[in-house]
């Protein structure tokens, strides 16, 4: 496969979770859970991340049935109830480097941690957002992606 050489491309995107709690009437408080959350890998402002990622894959606590989860196809994120925050390891295979996923991790939250911004948003007052932005760097993509994605 022919790569460009020399060139770096800067991939935005945006990870973390969303939480809000359960409400009275939800059977999984029969379980001990308190919350909802979705864990998720997006584009800044809703971009499509598809067209350079190929497949995430969440890997949970072990207190998770399956707790290794593969999403091949956006959204690319995962919901689920529980009762406590632990550590999320993401890999992110991209279509251009399936071989070598990059690897983030997040701490998933369920109650605002003292030290860290969280993003409110106004409209749903009961929902916490703990999310960061990044950039996937990619060295020496190949010319396909090259073409079809970076140049312009
Ligand atoms: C803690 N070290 O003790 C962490 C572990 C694990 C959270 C948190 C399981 C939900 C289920 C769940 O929420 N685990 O039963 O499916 O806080």
């Amino acid at each position: 496969t022919r790569r460009k050489k020399g060139i770096q491309a800067a991939l935005p995107i945006v990870y973390g979770n969303e939480t809000s709690k359960l409400p009275d009437d939800a059977p999984e408080l029969q379980l001990g859970h308190t919350h909802q959350w979705t864990v998720y890998v997006r584009g800044p402002n809703g971009a499509d991340i598809a067209h350079y990622v190929r497949k995430v894959v969440f890997r949970l606590h072990e207190s998770f049935t399956n707790a290794v989860r593969t999403i091949e196809a956006p959204p690319f994120e995962v919901t689920e109830t529980g009762w406590g925050e632990f550590e999320i390891v993401i890999a992110v295979h991209l279509h251009d480097f399936p071989e070598r996923p990059i690897k983030l991790t997040h701490m998933l939250r369920l109650f605002p941690p003292e030290d860290q911004a969280v993003i409110d948003d106004p409209s749903r007052p009961d929902l916490l957002v703990m999310e960061r932005y990044d950039e996937i760097v990619l060295n020496e993509p190949t010319e396909a992606f090259y073409d079809q994605f970076l140049q312009n």
